[in-house]
């Protein structure tokens, strides 16, 4: 199988809409799935000429949109180690797909092989998958296409929830090596991580049952798979929402990005005081949880939560047991509740960057510390070892029976925890092997701190691509003197916080506000929003 050029040319794909642009985003191509069975084609070509170039590591291939109506779809790269494409990458990803015939096509390959000097002769290695939506077969088919041509040797993974495509990249890539990750298939996912929470939880009585919210995605079969290899006495689940056969259920009024905008339960969850409950999002690589009080007051436990639990947890578990010399570090983004930073630096006395918006960014952030803790406020993260933390944690020795089972129990959350990318059911056990451990309610859970009022508001502007930013999207540089007048609004309200940047998946700009109170927190939203609109 060769790269066949001649191929690739007259086997292209031709636009669906003439006046489309593409762009590779913060989360790869996503749109109305009608458009997107040209870019497939491109992708799978890109995929095979990345491979090459890192002398035939296998790259992964996802399709999917995520928390995205149903009619959407996407599809991103996933490098040799899991992690999210390079990013000097994208912009010839996004050449690719605006590439109108074979010729211009032809064009571009040529310039990402002279540009990173690609010697087609090497194999190149791909393996995909998908998600639940109704356009995947037909994007599949596409995809193939795009492989057959460039002469990649792929597999078609089938069904899978995205962190489990990065899961199986780094396992494929890694096997046979002294870091391997582990065996390169669905089971093996489940095994590895069931193990590990059973360790992490072990002698601790089980917590009750968490319901789980899946969004009608993904996540749910893969979530009654995984409870195959775990007994019910150690983990107690309730699918919620796993309707993933009905045309227009996926996302719809359910999942983590509906409970974190709405900031209440789904419809479909009847929820009561003492219930716990989580969400994930239409791929599962999204989770946040919440309960309610006694007085019916919902409460969502989201992404700085969790880093906030993981923190004080290991930061903990790492003391007792005696390797104090690994540090941990937490990385958020400006959407980070105030509060939750505060916190972190005030109270926890650990460091935190911030970072922009994107996994990509949290992930080479948190790859600079020990153990590196990210999560965006919207649910998705990971904790991160760094080699060295990983090797002072498998050596350590124990001198006395606590230090014993502190050591097992960190390296069993190094098992527990996906390395590869933020992962909703990893996530979802973590936290609860914290919780068992501990033996916490989602209230004690929540008493770390108490988040100040926030808001998001979406505004759609003529052009959102004016709007510059700085200092990890806190600022803005452009248009000229927008800033200064959102400091001078800011200024008025009490632990007053605000600021504006474009989105990276939608055609519109994000303002976020947060305050001493949900009045003026409403209030500077607004005020902010004005100003941009
Ligand atoms: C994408 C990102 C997510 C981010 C969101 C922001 C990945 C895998 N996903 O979904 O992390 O929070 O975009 O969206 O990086 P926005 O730019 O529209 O606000
Ligand atoms: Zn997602």
């Amino acid at each position: 199988m060769s790269f066949d050029k001649t191929a690739i040319k007259n086997n292209i794909i031709p636009h669906e809409k003439e006046d489309f642009v593409y762009t590779y985003g913060t989360a790869g191509f996503r749109s109305n799935a009608e458009v997107l069975g040209s870019v497939m084609y491109k992708v799978a070509i890109l995929a095979s000429l990345r491979s090459k170039k890192l002398n035939g590591s296998t790259i992964g291939v996802m399709i999917t949109a995520s928390h995205n109506p149903e009619e959407d779809n996407g599809v991103k790269l996933v490098d040799p180690r899991g992690e999210m494409l390079e990013q000097s990458w994208e912009v010839y990803a996004t050449k690719l797909a605006n590439a109108k015939d074979g010729e211009s096509l032809l064009a571009v390959v040529d310039e990402v092989v002279a540009q990173y000097k690609i010697d087609l002769d090497v194999p190149a290695n791909v393996i995909y998958a998908y998600d639940t939506r109704p356009s995947c077969p037909h994007l599949v088919k596409c995809l193939e296409q795009g492989l057959e041509a460039s002469g990649a040797k792929s597999i078609n993974f089938g069904l899978k929830t995205t962190p489990m495509l990065h899961y199986l990249v780094r396992c494929i890539n890694t096997a046979g090596t002294s870091d391997a990750y582990g065996e390169p298939t669905e089971e093996g996912y489940y095994k590895k991580l069931t193990s590990a929470f059973a360790t992490a939880v072990k002698g601790k009585p089980r917590l009750s049952t968490l319901h789980v919210d899946c969004a009608n995605g993904v996540g749910a079969p893969k979530l009654r798979e995984l409870l195959k290899f775990i007994s019910s006495d150690v983990l107690s689940v309730d699918i919620v929402n796993e309707n993933t056969t009905t045309l227009g259920q996926l996302n719809k009024n359910c999942g983590a990005d509906y409970v974190k905008t709405n900031q209440r339960a789904p419809p479909s969850i009847s929820i009561t005081a003492g219930d716990r409950c989580c969400s994930y999002d239409g791929d599962a690589d999204r989770i946040v949880f919440y309960y309610v009080t006694e007085d019916g007051t919902f409460r969502l436990l989201d992404g700085d939560k969790i880093a906030g639990l993981a923190a004080v947890f290991i930061t903990d578990l790492v003391h007792e047991a005696g390797i104090d010399s690994i540090k941990v570090g937490v990385v958020q983004t400006a959407y980070a509740n105030g509060s939750s930073t505060n916190y972190l630096t005030k109270v926890l006395n650990v460091p935190v960057s911030c970072v922009s918006t994107g996994v990509k960014h949290l992930h080479h952030e948190a790859e600079k510390y020990d153990v590196g803790v990210y999560f965006e406020a919207n649910g998705h993260g990971t904790v991160l070892f760094s080699p060295d933390a990983l090797n002072t944690i498998k050596t350590a020795e124990a001198k006395t029976p606590a230090q014993k089972q502190a050591i097992a129990q960190l390296f069993s959350l190094t098992e527990l925890i996906n390395q590869t990318v933020g992962d909703a059911i990893s996530d979802m056990l973590l936290v609860e092997a914290i919780l068992t451990s501990r033996q916490w309610s989602f209230e004690e859970w929540d008493q770390a701190y108490t988040d100040l009022p926030n808001r998001l508001v979406k505004v759609v502007v003529s052009d959102r691509h004016i709007f510059k930013t700085t200092n990890a999207e806190r600022q803005l540089v452009e248009p000229a003197g927008l800033q200064t007048e959102i400091d001078a609004l800011v200024a008025k309200y009490s632990n007053g916080r605000s600021f504006v940047r474009a989105s990276g998946t939608e055609d519109a700009v994000r303002v976020y506000a947060e305050a001493a109170t949900r009045a003026e927190t409403d209030d500077l939203a607004f005020k902010v929003a004005q100003l941009v609109y």
